[in-house]
């Protein structure tokens, strides 16, 4: 029997994921903003989340939107002063929503102070912050691809090294091997925590300690290798972590989430320890990305939609797995994914709500923390590409360079419908405020186009309609915030090779929670609920049938 699940305000919180640059634009430059933010937290409060995680907002040459830090002590000149993030800050905690800040030290911008220094000479005081080595045979140090494409190492002319790079090349790896290092990250880190801010989301920290002997990856079909067995849940992670913990987490009181791409169960579970010696917990990517890689189209990129036997395997073994030994973050979306109504539901006009409302049943009803990204709440959906001129990001700019111009691995059009299907970009269009030129998030030219379908799905409709995909979260916040079960509960799986339907139970004290969910646009037999006769917490739907779920129907009963 494991022991009874510690309590902590983060494990009973809802979250909210603003990605700021699309949320709300204050002055009308077309760039969302802090004081954007500050103006929609009465939306926030209405929506009844607790706490909202901030995409970064520091200084940034924006070559990925802010994953990208000049300077972690300032705020992005798009986004405003220190002086709004301060009233941000004041405004969200009056309203008691609590401000988690997104911490990017795998790497910094090319343009940080540190890595001008770092670049200047062999012998420069800053060499040793990041990763530099010696060419082989005139090539690369290794043969490692970076995420966004191309080679994962920079020659730089100056000092004749190459330097590491595991995402774009203006994302410059900081070396954590160096003590220095690590402490002007815990130093940055505690003036934050000063401030009063409530957490952090670590993005990438999987990937912070590099095997040192830097060997060649697994050659992948574009013919570069794949650095993950060395970098991913490297040699030295838990011991940094640890580290971290000592010096800087365990004095205060915060929300701590990892971003953990291909992390493993084993590893979560050191990571997201339930001694609280590391994280509180880590987001797992293997449910939002059961379908990239197999059979696409030309590496991750695929017009395929993840299958239900899969995505359940997925989430049943996360759920059960970690029980009583480390806690989940439950997510379909973030700035990095497509629209999960798109992706994983269905967004055709007749089935769009419903199966929005369907998958947010699934999730919030799990055990785990839930996060929300911003239009999520809304049904927003993805947008189309026409023309990789609308697009924005390094990723799809560079993929877009590599696979259609360069090596012409696939064409423009099948390209634009991997896009369509699964660009970050999908994730990025403006919020959808309301029905005015667009959508009420900026009244000048905004940065990325906003969704056309903004004038049917925004939020100023929404907050009025009880039957909206917002009141429905609504709804599934508020029982969360009512009922112990949904938070500590127990998970036990249900109909695990049911072809339709997502089931499960959730257990404590003697209360048990009924949940299924009706993956299809079809009418599906389902006889859990035919001989119960707890009261329904929440559906989709007004009226029932004996025997079956209706399209994309979910249930949630409490016995
Ligand atoms: O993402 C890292 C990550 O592992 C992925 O989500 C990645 O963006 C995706 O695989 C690319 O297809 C984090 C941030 O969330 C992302 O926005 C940044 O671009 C990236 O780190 C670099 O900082
Ligand atoms: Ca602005």
């Amino acid at each position: 029997m494991p022991e009874k699940e510690q309590h902590a305000w983060w494990k009973e919180a809802v979250i909210y994921q603003i990605y700021p640059r699309s949320f709300m634009d204050a002055n009308g430059d077309g760039i969302g903003d802090l004081a954007g933010i500050t103006q929609r937290i009465p939306y926030l409060s209405k929506l009844g989340v607790d706490v909202v995680w901030l995409s970064p907002v520091y200084a940034s040459p924006n070559d990925d939107n802010g994953y990208d830090i000049s300077d972690y002590r300032a705020i992005m000149k798009d986004f405003g002063t220190m002086e709004d993030f301060d009233t941000l800050l004041a405004t969200a905690h009056k309203a008691g929503i609590k401000i988690v800040m997104d911490l990017v030290v795998n790497h910094t911008s090319d343009e940080h102070a540190w890595f001008i220094e770092s670049r200047k000479s062999r012998t420069n005081p800053y060499r040793d912050y990041y990763i530099w080595r010696d060419g082989k045979d005139g090539k690369e140090p290794n043969n490692w691809e970076s995420c966004f494409s191309g080679p994962a190492w920079q020659y730089d002319e100056a000092t004749g090294q190459y330097y590491l790079h595991l995402f774009s090349k203006k994302q410059v790896d900081l070396n954590w091997e160096n003590p220095k290092v690590r402490d002007e990250v815990y130093d940055l880190m505690t003036f934050w925590c000063d401030k009063g801010i409530d957490g952090f989301r670590m993005d990438v920290i999987s990937m912070i300690s590099k095997d040192q002997r830097f060997p060649d990856g697994p050659v992948k079909p574009d013919g570069y290798g794949d650095f993950s067995p060395y970098c991913i849940s490297g040699p030295r992670v838990h011991e940094f972590l640890q580290e971290m913990n000592q010096r800087v987490l365990s004095k205060y009181d915060l929300l701590t989430v990892g971003e953990a791409a291909g992390v493993t169960i084993d590893e979560a579970k050191k990571y997201a320890r339930s001694d609280g010696k590391e994280l509180g917990m880590v987001f797992q990517f293997e449910h939002v990305g059961s379908e990239n890689g197999k059979g696409s189209i030309v590496e991750k990129w695929t017009t395929g939609k993840p299958k239900l036997q899969n995505v359940r395997a997925i989430l049943n073994k996360w759920q059960t797995e970690l029980e009583g030994c480390a806690w989940n973050s439950l997510y379909w979306d973030n700035h990095d994914q497509p629209r999960c109504v798109s992706m994983f539901g269905n967004d055709a006009p007749e089935y769009r709500v419903r199966s929005a409302k369907m998958l947010a049943t699934c999730l919030h009803m799990m055990k785990g923390t839930p996060y929300i990204y911003q239009g999520e709440e809304l049904g927003m959906t993805n947008t189309h590409w026409a023309s990789i001129d609308d697009c924005r990001d390094v990723e799809e700019k560079n993929a877009w360079q590599q696979f259609v111009i360069d090596q012409k691995r696939v064409s423009p059009e099948i390209m634009l419908a991997c896009f369509d299907n699964m660009a970050r970009d999908n994730a990025r269009t403006p919020m959808q405020w309301d029905a005015s030129k667009n959508a009420g998030f900026t009244t000048g030219t905004p940065w990325i186009a906003v969704n056309p379908n903004y004038t049917e799905i925004n939020a100023a409709s929404e907050i009025n309609d009880p039957d909206s995909v917002f009141n429905y979260y609504r709804k599934l916040i508020q029982l969360r915030h009512e009922h112990e079960v949904i938070v500590y509960g127990k998970f036990i799986p249900l109909l695990e090779d049911d072809p339709n339907i997502y089931a499960y139970a959730r257990e404590l004290d003697g209360k048990k929670l009924l949940v299924a969910c009706n993956w299809t646009k079809d009418e599906a037999p389902c006889t859990l609920f035919d001989d119960t006769n707890g009261t329904e917490l929440i559906s989709n739907y007004k009226e029932h049938k004996k025997g079956a779920l209706q399209p994309y129907e979910a249930r949630v009963v409490l016995l």
